[in-house]
This record gives structure tokens, sequence and C-alpha cells, in this order.
């Protein structure tokens, strides 16, 4: 894996810690944006939104922090990071509305 980061941006934060509480091992790939490193190539080629973290597991590419946390629980279950039932109510969802 390869995570695409910005050392002090509290987004990458979260992908990073993610990976370090469950003992993955990856490759972190320092992308400054405050030189503009996210929106010139490489990365620019890279990433569909031009935003860090990104992570790259062989030829997906997954953006957005909370989606890569769940992706990181669905994949590697422990430590969970994510409760295992998502407790939702039922009238959050309009189609569950009389
Ligand atoms: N909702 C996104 C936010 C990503 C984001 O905004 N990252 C910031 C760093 S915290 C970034 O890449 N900013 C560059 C820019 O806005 O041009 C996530 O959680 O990953």
């Amino acid at each position: 894996m390869r995570l695409h980061n910005y050392f002090r941006s509290f987004a990458p934060f979260r992908g990073r810690i993610a990976l370090e509480l469950k003992g993955l091992s990856y490759e972190y790939i320092p992308i400054h944006i405050a030189k503009g490193e996210h929106k010139k190539e490489p990365y620019a080629a890279l990433s569909a939104d031009t935003l860090v973290p990104m992570l790259e597991v062989d030829d997906e590419k997954l953006s957005q922090s909370m989606a890569i946390i769940e992706y990181l629980d669905e994949t590697h279950p422990v430590p969970a990071l994510l409760p295992a039932v998502q407790k939702v109510q039922p009238s959050a969802y309009p189609e569950n509305q009389a």
C-alpha cells in the first residue's frame, strides 16, 4: 500500500493513524500541499480530486479519509476502528418515513 500524505493536515492524519493502529506496513509518499505538489504532476495525474490523503492498493486508488478508514476496517478487521453495527435512526432515511 502507498499512502499519499501531507504531514500536517487533519484528513491525512486520519489515514496515517488508521494504518498505524492496524499495524499495516505502507509506503509513505509525501505530498507537500504548501508547495502545491498536489496540483502538479505526478500526483495530479494519479488523484481524481487532487486532495490528500489518497491510498493506493495495487491498481486501486482510494481518496477521502473516512472511506480509507472503512476500507481498512473491511480488509483488516482487527483492531476495529469502527463499531461492528452502525446504529442509524430509521427516520434518517426519507423512504422510511410515513
Ligand atoms: N474530505 C476529505 C478532505 C480532504 C482534504 O481536504 N484534504 C486537504 C488536506 S487536509 C487537501 O488536500 N487540501 C488541498 C486543497 O484543498 O487544495 C477527506 O477526509 O479526505
